[in-house]
């Protein structure tokens, strides 16, 4: 995949949002993130036909600003929805058999130390997902915070690998993760609850630089 896509990866379910969530993503969409995720996880969140109905509409509008659309853990969903990818964990289905399913299409897997990596390229992941870098509220069962000492020893080993680095990222601290090696920041709550999406989206673009 284009390390470029991975810049500003906005992650969202109905549940981490205080407004409309699909305003919220439009938004988002607007102000310039280059890849969307729907996690739709936790107390409250939509099931059934109910969370079919918001993936797709999520996925109508990221087709019409041209974004990839990535479904978080839900192959079966992903693949029904012909979505651009899934991201993964280490507790979902095997690498090696959803590399199969998604031919053409990208995969993505959370990793937290060496091993999970390297079995996670050499499985034919397109990029990697670490963190949580920062202490999250978005997340109930996040690992401790694990600061950038994994991330910039990931980009040493994988000088061309795709990264996106995530938790707790803001646009106070992104410069840390871009520094330590990462291709993009993997956002939740800075992006949801930012009272100026246009403004929070162009200061992570800035941070990279
Ligand atoms: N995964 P926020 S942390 C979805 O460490 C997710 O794998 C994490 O939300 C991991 O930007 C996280 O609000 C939540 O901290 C990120």
């Amino acid at each position: 995949m284009n390390r470029e896509d991975l810049s500003v990866y906005f992650i969202m379910g109905t549940t981490n949002c205080i407004e409309d969530p699909l305003e919220v993503l439009e938004d988002a969409l607007k102000s310039g993130v280059t890849i969307f995720q729907l996690r739709e996880k936790g107390d409250g969140s939509l099931k059934g036909s109910a969370y079919e109905e918001f993936a797709r509409q999520c996925q109508l509008l990221c087709n019409e600003y041209n974004v990839p659309f990535i479904v978080n853990d839900d192959v079966e969903l992903a693949l029904k929805l012909q979505a651009d990818g899934v991201h993964v964990g280490q507790d979902d289905q095997k690498l090696e058999e959803i590399r199969k399913q998604f031919v053409g299409k990208i995969v993505g897997v959370s990793v937290h130390n060496e091993q999970e990596m390297d079995i996670a390229v050499f499985n034919g992941a397109d990029y990697v997902g670490i963190g949580p870098i920062h202490e999250t509220k978005s997340k109930t069962d996040a690992k401790p915070a694990a600061g950038v000492t994994f991330l910039a020893k990931a980009r040493k080993k994988y000088p061309d690998f795709p990264i996106v680095a995530i938790g707790g990222l803001t646009t106070d601290n992104a410069f840390e993760v871009f520094e330590a090696g990462a291709d993009g920041v993997a956002v939740i709550s800075a992006i949801c609850e930012s009272p100026n999406r246009k403004e929070t989206v162009r200061s992570f673009m800035q941070a990279q630089i």
